[in-house]
């Protein structure tokens, strides 16, 4: 089927926020005396915040948490992590991204997000990229994360095109494992791009412009 719509993943395909995430989680792990570092970080890609606080909690050795306690870790991670995206502004997106998604909606291609954060939106406002989207898919209009297919779905939904002339641009497994699942193409870059299920493979954010021709 024809190309007709490009879905960004957000957080290490559009903008870089890891480092924030990292920095967030450290605070509350150090907090509790939790052994966090920058491996365990990396299992943190793509995922929901609290599936990545599960994660987190696998090396607490204290007596076990209720649902209301973990919501309130996640919480505070969230403040903290808020508090380091209100620093980021349009310089935090390369000009090869801005340059990129103008010339694929030049071309007549539609764009959307689809994000597992729920702080889409905010991080778009602060690198003043919203008006560049026709449609927002995040953590706030879905029930199940990546790699279920949901958060894409709604993109496609959102834009009024089919799945399946779709291309989904993702960093992470189990995002490209989504697009799969939703029945798109997927196009990955930096980790998942030695991903076997990808059917594109990007070097560089450009790259894209050889696909969407
Ligand atoms: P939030 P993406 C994901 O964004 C991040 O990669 C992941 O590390 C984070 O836990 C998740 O968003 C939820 O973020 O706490 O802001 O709702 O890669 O799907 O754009
Ligand atoms: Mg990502």
């Amino acid at each position: 089927m024809e190309t007709k719509a490009f879905i960004f993943d957000l957080d290490g395909v559009i903008v870089f926020t890891d480092k924030f995430h990292y920095q967030a989680w450290k605070k509350m792990a150090d907090r509790m005396g939790i052994c966090f570092d920058e491996t365990i970080n990396n299992r943190l890609r793509g995922v929901s915040r609290m599936d990545s606080l599960e994660i987190i909690l696998e090396r607490y050795e204290g007596a076990p948490l209720s649902q209301p306690e973990k919501e309130a870790l996640a919480e505070e991670k969230n403040e903290s992590y808020r508090k380091l995206l209100a620093t980021m502004t349009p310089a935090d997106v390369t000009d090869q991204v801005r340059e990129t998604l103008k010339e694929l909606r030049g071309r007549g291609y539609k764009l959307a997000i689809g994000s597992s954060s729920k702080n889409a939106r905010f991080i778009l406002e602060k690198v003043e990229l919203l008006d560049a989207f026709d449609a927002i898919s995040d953590g706030n209009n879905i029930a199940n994360s990546k790699p279920d297919p949901e958060v894409f779905l709604k993109a496609a939904e959102y834009l009024g095109e089919d799945p399946a002339a779709c291309i989904v641009v993702e960093d992470a497994y189990a995002g490209v494992d989504a697009a799969k699942a939703g029945g798109m193409c997927a196009a990955a870059i930096g980790d998942a791009a030695s991903y076997e299920k990808a059917d594109y493979k990007l070097e560089v954010f450009e790259d894209l412009l050889k696909i969407g021709l």
